[in-house]
């Protein structure tokens, strides 16, 4: 049985957040039953999990024996085992995977910078004289972000893919700002992922974990 990491508590603020949404995600998509193992505080630093996952975050992936963690990477293992994430025509598949590390590595680390600012250091002078600078450079990247999704439903057509699925996750991850819903655009290309009973069953489960444990 597949078993991925998860916390059993974390603040409101976290809650459809934690990135072992965009792995149940992939799950659902792919028809895979899984369960969660649900960390205590204070688990994640514990050598066992560490040396698992050597950053001590969660998701990581179990099955048998064999252990994977960073989500990029679970999904793309999982892309090959599912069709619905990867296609298997070797270009159309090699440019699904090319959105899961342009999600990861171009707009999330961005995304990211302004989410942080944000949620954790909003009261502090530093990050208010940061925060315009970071604002700004991440609409420039997703102005052309938008550019190249065009009219397209998804970044490589009409078909959703795992690139959709993590560049997705990530544009969902400033939901108190405009800066992915003023782009009409990439606003509704969210709300096209998103509506995927796939996503639904991950998100509720997700937040299921967080109200059984409360
Ligand atoms: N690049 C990692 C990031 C994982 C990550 O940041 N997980 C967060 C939860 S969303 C976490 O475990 N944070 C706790 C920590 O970093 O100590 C991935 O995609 O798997």
């Amino acid at each position: 049985m597949i078993t991925i990491s998860a916390f059993r508590w974390v603040p409101d603020f976290a809650r459809g957040q934690v990135r072992d949404l965009r792995v149940r995600w992939a799950l659902e998509e792919a028809g895979l039953p899984y369960r969660t193992r649900l960390l205590e505080p204070g688990d994640q630093d514990k050598p066992e999990y560490r040396a698992l996952q050597p950053f001590g975050q969660v998701p990581i992936f179990q099955e048998d024996d064999f252990v994977l963690f960073e989500t990029g990477a679970i999904i793309l293992y999982l892309g090959e085992r599912s069709e619905a994430l990867l296609p298997k025509e070797p270009h159309a598949r090699a440019r699904a995977m090319q959105w899961v590390v342009a999600a990861l590595n171009s707009i999330e680390p961005f995304v990211m910078n302004v989410a942080l600012i944000d949620v954790l250091y909003k009261d502090q002078e530093w990050a208010k004289l940061r925060r315009p600078g970071a604002v700004e450079f991440v609409k420039k990247r997703l102005a052309s972000l938008s550019k190249a999704l065009g009219d397209k439903p998804y970044f490589d057509g009409d078909r959703f893919t795992a690139g959709d699925l993590v560049m997705a996750t990530v544009l969902r991850a400033l939901p108190e700002t405009d800066i992915v819903t003023g782009d009409p655009r990439l606003a509704a290309y969210v709300e096209r992922c998103t509506a995927r009973p796939a996503f639904r069953r991950a998100l509720d489960a997700q937040l299921g974990d967080f109200r059984k444990a409360a």
